[in-house]
């Protein structure tokens, strides 16, 4: 066969041709500035692929060629950060901003300016280039470890493969989808019968975790890069001499920052930068403000989770208007009945809400929330939707107070309050929702983990009258599910083999599957750990597992209670005599690791009114993360939270310049976790 060029030529021409597109790559996206037509560069692009083909060992790994491989992704690995990546402490007011100014005023012992970028609303990336070579791409994760997206990353043509120096570094940024590409993208997956993403973020977390990278590539992401790690490294000075750094080797950086000296002037570009917000072509939720200078951010330091010398101004949260149309209730596994309200579809926050947690009963008493109300909401913490207020202007006259449920929905067994409690409670041990519940939670991933039996699945195994509880589960035969819908030969074979394969799951897994008040996939493998069998979990007092590092008294005592009962003890009984393994394995990794977050190890205080958590659920959960949680604030206390109306914790907090959270914090970290 006789080729059309030569070998060196080849190679001249793959060399040239491959600088040449990744040039005008540059120029399109980075610069904005095209310098030749789309079809100028398809038609170079086709001429490479070409020599390539015919010479397949001259393809460079930088060649626009190989931006998108063959096949599917398969999975994406985890990958631990060089650093961690962390979190900025939030503003939500010129107060709470000024409050920042005096508090790096007092720590700082040189002069400095504030630098404002963009807080840009996408998906927290990091690239590692070595020798000017892209070589992996990581998603933030929880900060620590995140998952490796490389495949992906290539894909997206805003990115380079290769950087204008040889260096070797680390970027940060974030990547997004345009808002014009969001819209169009659900217009296009409507019409195609799809499910359309609820905004630009969430459109571009899809697609970032796509298994297909040529999806990736069709989607129009971008990005906009800010930090560099270890700046030190490479001779900058300053936030703002990184960025430049950062610009000067190709990546997209965005250049609407500005240095100040006075916070004063950073509001005024808050407030000029929330004007144009809506004309951008990407969505922002912010300004981010840094001391600019690096030497001043050393001796400024972290906190536990950001860090002291910048801070998030965020946008404030948007309410909207609609109607009270229902007030659902429903029924937990642990019999806590709360209620929902059903309202006209709104728009708020990036997306269309219809329903909103009412919590408690307390909260639909306390703002008189009634059906057919008109009710401004927002999402807290950005995220959970929320009923804030009646508009009592627009109630009808013929208004009624909402009559709070004296009966279970499901069982019609009457509910009460527990103790102090304000949840309103179902206390049939019978209710078959709560069965179904706990049913729902003992086959869950991190329970266990059984393989075709979700929440569609079990409602149906109960409509049929097949399950009652867990026991009767490792009772089922194949033969008695092939008469369900959805359910063929083979589908009822493999959840009879996924249900009793079950039966080999470390003891943990049972333990956080019995749905133990308070007890978290954390705490039940501390319990597992520490007693190693079912039975040895089942003898221990009180003081034997208030022992255990990380659990508390309120666990302790929900633990001791739960295999008091007699229920319980026969419960465990039934489920050892159908084969269930009582062992702890310890085939999941050290303890340790799986506790590892923002709260391991950490001594908190709570105080004040919190709105969104009962006192007792937060501190089981927070100690099911790995901290302390202590009545009083001293020099080991590492957090407070403080709710509404705090009072002399927090004082002492502030003088001791303890790290306070308010709830809206606490909850975005807790959605984190
Ligand atoms: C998050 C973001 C930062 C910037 C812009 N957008 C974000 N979403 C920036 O610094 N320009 S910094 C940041 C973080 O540190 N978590």
């Amino acid at each position: 066969m006789s080729k059309a060029i030569n070998f060196e030529e080849a190679r001249v021409k793959v060399e040239e041709l491959v600088n040449e597109l990744n040039q005008y790559s540059y120029e399109y996206y980075v610069l904005d500035a095209p310098t030749i037509s789309d079809q100028e560069y398809d038609q170079r692009y086709r001429t490479l692929l070409e020599i390539e083909e015919e010479y397949p060992e001259l393809v460079k790994g930088d060649s626009p060629t190989q931006r998108v491989g063959d096949g599917l992704i398969d999975g994406f690995q985890k990958v631990e950060h060089s650093s961690q990546m962390l979190s900025l402490d939030n503003a939500f007011n010129l107060e709470e901003l000024k409050e920042f100014d005096q508090r790096v005023k007092s720590l700082a012992d040189h002069d400095f300016n504030y630098l404002a970028e963009m807080k840009i609303d996408g998906l927290a990336i990091v690239l590692r280039y070595e020798d000017g070579l892209l070589v992996q791409a990581a998603t933030r994760g929880d900060g620590r470890v995140g998952e490796n997206v490389t495949e992906n990353i290539r894909a997206i043509a805003a990115i380079p493969l290769r950087l204008r120096e040889n260096v070797t570094a680390e970027i940060r940024g974030e990547i997004y989808l345009p808002k014009k590409s969001f819209v169009q993208l659900n217009e296009e997956r409507e019409s195609e019968g799809k499910d359309t993403f609820a905004n630009p973020r969430n459109a571009a977390a899809g697609t970032l975790r796509n298994l297909n990278p040529k999806i990736t590539a069709s989607r129009n992401l971008n990005g906009f890069f800010y930090t560099l790690v270890n700046p030190e490294n490479y001779g900058v000075q300053s936030q703002e001499e990184a960025i430049e750094k950062i610009s000067s080797w190709g990546l997209r950086t965005n250049s609407d920052y500005r240095k100040f000296k006075q916070i004063e002037e950073v509001w005024d570009f808050i407030e000029e930068a929330n004007e144009k917000r809506m004309d951008l072509a990407y969505d922002i939720d912010g300004v981010v403000i840094k001391i600019n200078q690096l030497a001043v951010q050393e001796e400024i330091g972290m906190t536990v989770k950001s860090p002291r010398w910048a801070i998030a101004y965020k946008f404030k949260a948007e309410e909207a208007i609609t109607k009270i149309l229902e007030i659902e209730w429903t029924v937990g596994r642990t019999g806590v009945v709360t209620p929902t309200a059903i309202m006209n579809p709104v728009f708020v926050a990036g997306s269309t809400v219809q329903r909103a947690s009412l919590h408690n009963v307390d909260l639909i008493k306390e703002r008189d929330i009634r059906i057919g109300d008109t009710v401004v909401i927002h999402k807290a913490g950005d995220i959970i939707p929320e009923v804030l207020r009646v508009v009592l202007d627009e109630r009808p006259v013929d208004s009624e107070t909402y009559e709070i449920p004296s009966h279970c929905p499901a069982c019609g067994s009457e509910l009460t309050h527990l103790e102090d409690e304000v949840a309103l409670r179902c206390i049939n041990p019978a209710c078959p929702v709560q069965a179904q519940e706990r049913m729902i939670h003992f086959a869950s991933r991190n329970a266990m983990n059984i393989d075709g039996l979700g929440e569609q699945r079990i409602r149906q195994l109960f409509a049929a009258d097949l399950l009652d509880s867990v026991v009767d589960l490792y009772e089922i035969e194949s033969a008695d599910l092939i008469e369900l819908e959805r359910m063929g030969e083979k589908s009822s074979k493999n959840l009879v083999r996924a249900i009793t394969d079950s039966k080999e799951n470390s003891l943990e897994r049972l333990v956080f599957g019995l749905g133990i008040r308070h007890v978290g996939s954390n705490t039940a493998r501390l319990l597992a750990a520490e007693f190693k069998t079912a039975e040895g979990l089942m003898e221990a007092t009180y003081e034997d597992v208030l022992a255990i590092d990380g659990i508390g008294e309120i666990i302790a005592d929900s633990v001791v209670s739960f295999f008091k009962n007699e229920d319980a003890q026969e419960l465990m009984t039934e489920l050892a005599a159908h084969g269930l393994n009582m062992k702890y394995l310890d085939t999941s990794g050290p303890v340790d690791e799986a506790i590892a977050s923002v709260f391991t190890d950490k001594t908190i205080v709570l105080t004040g009114r919190l709105e969104h958590f009962s006192r007792n659920e937060l501190k089981a959960q927070l100690e099911d993360y790995g901290a302390k949680v202590t009545g009083s604030v001293s020099g080991n206390t590492d957090l407070l939270i403080a709710g509404e109306s705090a009072g002399s914790k927090l004082t002492q907090a502030e003088k001791l310049e303890v790290e306070v959270w308010n709830e809206a914090q606490l909850m975005e970290v807790l959605a984190g976790e």
